[in-house]
């Protein structure tokens, strides 16, 4: 092997243990820099002929472009390795599916309420809310519920801390308290007019929220959702109630094939009372009877703590379950599962 050839030889060596493009580049410099061993061959040639610089030139050249071509060869190849450890490093799966966005939406019941507060909207119905934490005289005393009705027991009443031993603050267990404390603001609001023997402006109202009761089982909640209604009068009848209702749950239901009925019953604040029934004509309930709500014309006592006369003064209220409207209205079967918070049901309601 001659001088040149050993020099090629080297120097592919020397590119082959160069680890980094950096490495290449301190390498390349020992062959081709300023002071690299092909330079310093090339400046040898000074003293010979020009016959012998032909011929030595064209040598030196040949292992000057072999050289040349290992360097290149090997740039190319750290290049290459250096690019496939960063697609390695980077590498994407195109074929995973996409990060989707989860959207809120309202509860099934949030939207039952919504869609019961625009059908009484839309009848004239204000919309009252108040507080969930309430006064033995809101909760019980105003609705004419006497001291020992079960009702007020342990049993069925969630009791809190605060107001008096006789009479402590509970969790509301229907949303009439709101609806009384409406009416006497409306009844404060008007009372230079009922002073001055003039008529008032009626009261319709309803009263949606949550409410408590000691109880649980499948078809019970401790805390459940209802809608109560009044409305009063100088001249409301258990007749406008029929009317009202009928309306509300032909309009809620999105049929006309739909009638009621009303049971006669028993509650403490209305006088007559009836239970109201309602019967699909067609469809999965078809010539089921469903009961709906509880209903009656405002009993006086009630009246008179709203601030009224119960001489001049009349009215209706209902109170509706909610959560079994809202189970009716989709087909749902386990009351449970509105309160369970999975989002594979909820998501259905989206
Ligand atoms: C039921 C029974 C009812 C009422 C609620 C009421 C409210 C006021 C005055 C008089 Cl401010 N009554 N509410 C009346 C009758 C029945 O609910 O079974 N609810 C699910």
């Amino acid at each position: 092997m001659n001088e040149l050839d050993t020099l090629v030889t080297s120097a592919q060596a020397l590119f082959a243990q160069s680890a980094s493009p950096a490495d290449l580049e301190n390498a390349k410099a020992q062959f081709l820099g300023k002071s690299g061993r092909i330079t310093e061959l090339m400046k040898g040639m000074a003293a010979l002929s020009v016959e012998e610089k032909k011929s030595r030139g064209a040598v030196i050249n040949v292992a000057k472009q072999a050289i040349e071509a290992a360097l290149n060869a090997r740039r190319q190849a750290l290049a290459d390795a250096e690019l496939e450890t960063q697609l390695k490093a980077e590498a994407l799966d195109v074929t995973l599916p996409g990060r989707s966005r989860m959207s809120g939406g309202l509860h099934p019941v949030s939207l039952t309420l919504e869609r019961i507060e625009a059908i009484f909207g839309s009848m004239g119905f204000d919309v009252a809310q108040g507080p969930e934490i309430e006064t033995d005289w809101f909760n019980f005393t105003a609705l004419n519920t006497p001291q020992d009705h079960p009702a007020r027991s342990m049993h069925d009443t969630f009791y809190v801390e605060g107001g008096s031993t006789d009479a402590p603050n509970l969790l509301r267990t229907h949303t009439s308290p709101m609806q009384i404390r409406h009416a006497v603001q409306h009844v404060k609001r008007h009372q230079s007019l009922l002073d001055a023997g003039q008529r008032m402006p009626e009261i319709r109202v309803i009263a949606p929220g949550r409410t408590y009761r000691v109880d649980s089982d499948a078809t019970h909640s401790p805390m459940f959702h209802q809608c109560e209604g009044l409305w009063v009068g100088e001249n409301v009848s258990f007749k406008d109630l029929k009317v009202v209702f009928t309306d509300f749950y032909r309009t809620f239901f999105e049929t006309d094939d739909l009638v009621l009925r009303f049971r006669p019953s028993f509650f403490p604040f209305t006088e007559p009372s009836a239970e109201v029934d309602i019967q699909f004509a067609s469809g999965p309930l078809a010539g089921r009877w469903l009961e709906v709500a509880g209903s009656g014309e405002v009993h006086p006592n009630v009246i008179r703590n709203m601030g009224l006369d119960p001489e001049r003064y009349i009215g209706f209220a209902f109170g509706m379950g909610t959560d079994r409207l809202t189970m009716l209205r989709y087909g749902v079967s386990d009351l449970r599962l509105f309160f369970d918070g999975d989002i594979r049901f909820l998501s259905q309601f989206q």
